[in-house]
C-alpha cells in the first residue's frame, strides 16, 4: 500500500441552499417558460437603432428563424455559425437553432479568415449568419473549404451580397411550420470555442441541460444568487460570441423577463447615453470596462442612477479599480462572477446580487453556485486541500460541458473520471465560502478578457524560417490586464528584428492576439518531457519589471 493515503475529498458548496432545476427542458422552452406573463414586456433593445422587441415579438421571430432555417435544410444536430456583433438577429438565430435541436457555434466576426475556416471545418457548420462586410472571409477557395451555395449557406443581416441570402427572407417563414423535434437534455445547443487549459481552441459542447442548469443556478429559486426581474434592463456590450455575455447577460435576462440592451461594440459615449436613455439597471462588464468607467470624466455628465448591479468577470479585478468605480457609481453594487467556458460557464457569483443579499469581501469572486460542488487540489499531488489553501479549482455539477468536440483526449485531461472539471486556475475558498482566484496554471492569456492561446502564436512563430524556437507568455499590463509577449530563439545566422516578428504575427491574427514585445534568447527553458517551463519565463518578466 502507498505510504500516504490520499486524504478525503473536501467539498465546498454554495452558501445558499440547493434549488430545483428544470434541466429536463430544452433551452428555448426554459428561457421562454414565463412568456404568458412577460409577453408585452420589452425583451431586446437594439441600442443602435432604438428598436425594441417585446418578449412575444422576440419569441415569434425566433420561431420564424427556426422555420426559415428548417427550409434551408437545418435540422436536429446540425451546426449553425453566428458571426455577428451583438444584434437582435444573434438572438433569433441562437434560439431558432435551439428550437430545431440544432447547435450554434459562435465566433468573433473580426477573426481572421483562417480562424473562421478552422472553426467551420471543426464544427461542420452548414450555415453562417453574418454581415455582408464579413462575407469575403468565407470566400477563400481553400482546399476543403465548403463553397457558398455548395455545402455552405450564408445569410446576411444587412444587404445580402451575391450568392447570400437575406435574414429577412429567412424570417419570412411560417412560424407554425417549425418541425416537431424531440430534444434530449444531453443534446448540444451551443458550441463556443475555447483553448481550455492547453493547446489550440476546441469546440466546447454545451448541452441544453448544462446551459439551463447554469442559468438556473444564477437566477432561479426563492432567493436567486443574481436577482433579475421584469423591471431590469441589462447592458449587453460584451460580445455575445463569448459565453459571459451569452449566458449571464442575454440568457439570464430572457429567463427572468428582464430586457437586454444590445450594443454592437464598446464606445463609452454611446454606452453612457444608452444607460441613461433606457435606464439600465444591470451591467455585465470586464475589468478594462470597469477601468474606462472609473477613469473617464465623461461619466459625470450622465445620469447613471438606475444602475443597481455591476457584474465584472472574465479576468481578475484589482482592488484599486474596484474602489475607484465604487466611488463613481456609489449606488450600484459592484461584484464579481467567475466563469470558464467549459464550466458551463459560472463557477461562483457575488452573493450581494442575491434577492436577500449577503456581504462579500473585496477581491472575492463570490460564492460557489448552487447545486454544484467545488474542490481545491494540490496541483502536484492532486490531493484535496482545505479552506484558505490555494490550489487548482475543480468544479462538478449538471452545468459543466459534456466535453470537447471530437477530442476525447483533451476531454479526459479536463474532466476526470469522477466528473470533476479542472479549471487550471489557482484559488482558494475562505471561511465564509467565498472563492478567491490568485493565479493561473494553465497556458491561457487573457487580453481584456479575450482568450489568447499561446500554442496558436507559438505555432505561427515556428512557421517563420528565421525562428528556431519560441514561447509565448502573458505580461502584466495596466489597461488590458495581460498582453501576449514572446521569447524567441532566432535561427542560426538570422538577424530578424522585433518589428519584423510583430508584423509577421499581426497580419495573421485578430487584434487582441498581437504580440506586444519580443525577447530574444538563446534557448527556451523546457522540462525533460519537452514542455515549455512557462513559470520560469513569467518569473523572468516579473524580475525584469521590478
Ligand atoms: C479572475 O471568461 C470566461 C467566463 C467568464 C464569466 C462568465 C459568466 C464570468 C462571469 C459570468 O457570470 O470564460 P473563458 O473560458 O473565456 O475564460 C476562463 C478563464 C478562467 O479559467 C479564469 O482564468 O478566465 C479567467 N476568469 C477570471 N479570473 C474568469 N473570471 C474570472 C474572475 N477573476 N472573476
Amino acid at each position: 500500500p502507498p505510504e500516504t493515503q490520499p486524504p478525503e475529498t473536501i467539498v465546498f458548496r454554495s452558501r445558499l441552499p440547493d434549488i430545483t432545476i428544470s434541466n429536463h427542458l430544452p433551452l428555448h422552452s426554459y428561457c421562454f417558460e414565463k412568456l404568458p406573463e412577460t409577453s408585452d414586456a420589452p425583451c431586446l433593445i437594439a441600442a443602435t437603432t432604438g428598436k425594441i422587441y417585446t418578449f412575444s415579438e422576440t419569441h415569434l421571430l425566433c420561431r420564424k428563424a427556426a422555420a426559415g432555417f428548417s427550409k434551408l435544410g437545418i435540422g436536429h444536430g446540425d451546426v449553425v455559425m453566428v458571426l455577428l456583433q451583438n444584434a437582435p438577429e444573434f438572438v433569433f438565430t441562437f434560439m431558432g437553432a435551439s428550437m430545431l435541436g440544432a447547435v450554434t457555434t459562435t465566433a468573433n466576426p473580426f477573426c481572421t479568415p483562417a480562424d473562421i475556416f478552422k472553426q467551420i471545418k471543426a464544427s461542420g457548420a452548414k450555415l453562417v449568419v453574418t454581415q455582408s462586410a464579413h462575407v469575403d472571409k468565407l470566400r477563400r477557395g481553400d482546399e476543403g473549404f465548403p463553397k457558398i451555395g455548395d455545402g455552405l449557406t450564408v445569410v446576411t443581416t444587412d444587404e445580402p451580397s451575391e450568392d447570400c441570402m437575406s435574414f429577412w427572407e429567412v424570417l419570412d417563414s411560417d412560424e407554425t411550420a417549425v418541425p416537431d423535434v424531440t430534444i434530449d437534455p444531453e443534446d448540444p445547443v451551443a458550441l463556443p470555442f475555447s483553448s481550455g487549459t492547453t493547446g489550440l481552441p476546441k469546440g466546447v459542447l454545451l448541452t441544453h441541460k448544462s446551459i439551463v442548469s447554469s442559468i438556473s443556478q444564477q437566477v432561479d429559486g426563492e432567493n436567486p444568487n443574481v436577482y433579475l426581474n421584469r423591471d431590469d434592463v441589462v447592458l449587453c456590450v460584451l460580445p455575445l460570441f463569448h459565453i459571459f455575455a451569452l449566458n449571464s447577460a442575454l440568457l439570464c435576462s430572457l429567463r427572468t423577463g428582464a430586457a437586454t440592451m444590445l450594443m454592437p461594440k464598446f464606445e463609452i459615449r454611446t454606452m453612457l447615453e444608452g444607460i441613461q436613455r433606457h435606464r439600465v439597471s444591470v451591467a455585465a462588464v470586464v475589468p478594462p470596462l470597469v477601468l474606462a468607467l472609473a477613469k473617464n470624466q465623461m461619466i459625470e455628465n450622465y445620469d447613471l442612477s438606475s444602475m443597481r448591479i455591476i457584474l465584472s468577470g472574465a479576468a481578475p479585478l484589482g482592488k484599486e479599480l474596484e474602489d475607484a468605480l465604487r466611488i463613481r457609481v456609489p449606488r450600484a453594487i459592484l461584484g464579481q462572477g467567475y466563469g470558464m467556458t467549459e464550466a458551463g460557464p459560472v463557477l461562483s457569483m457575488c452573493p450581494a446580487f442575491a434577492k436577500h443579499p449577503t456581504s462579500v469581501k473585496s477581491g472575492s469572486c463570490g460564492i460557489i453556485v448552487r447545486n454544484a460542488e467545488m474542490k481545491v487540489v494540490d496541483p502536484d499531488t492532486g490531493f484535496s486541500l482545505g479552506r484558505n489553501q490555494p490550489g487548482e479549482i475543480c468544479i462538478r455539477g449538471p452545468q459543466i460541458m459534456k466535453g470537447y468536440l471530437n477530442d476525447v483526449d483533451a476531454t479526459s485531461k479536463t474532466i476526470d473520471v469522477d466528473g470533476w472539471l479542472h479549471t487550471g486556475d489557482i484559488g482558494y475558498v475562505d471561511d465564509d465560502d467565498e472563492v478567491f482566484i490568485v493565479d493561473r496554471v494553465k497556458e491561457l492569456i487573457k487580453y481584456k478578457g479575450f482568450q489568447v492561446p499561446p500554442a496558436e502564436l507559438e505555432s505561427l512563430l515556428l512557421s517563420h524560417p528565421s525562428i528556431a524556437d519560441a514561447a509565448v507568455v502573458p505580461q502584466e499590463d495596466e489597461a488590458a490586464g495581460e498582453v501576449p509577449v514572446a521569447f524567441v530563439v532566432p535561427a542560426k545566422d538570422s538577424a530578424i528584428s522585433e518589428q519584423a516578428i510583430k508584423e509577421f504575427i499581426a497580419k495573421q491574427v485578430v487584434f487582441y492576439k498581437r504580440l506586444q514585445k519580443i525577447y530574444f534568447v538563446h534557448s527556451i527553458p523546457k522540462s525533460a518531457a519537452g514542455k515549455i517551463l512557462r513559470k520560469e519565463l513569467k518569473a523572468k518578466l516579473a524580475a525584469a519589471s521590478k
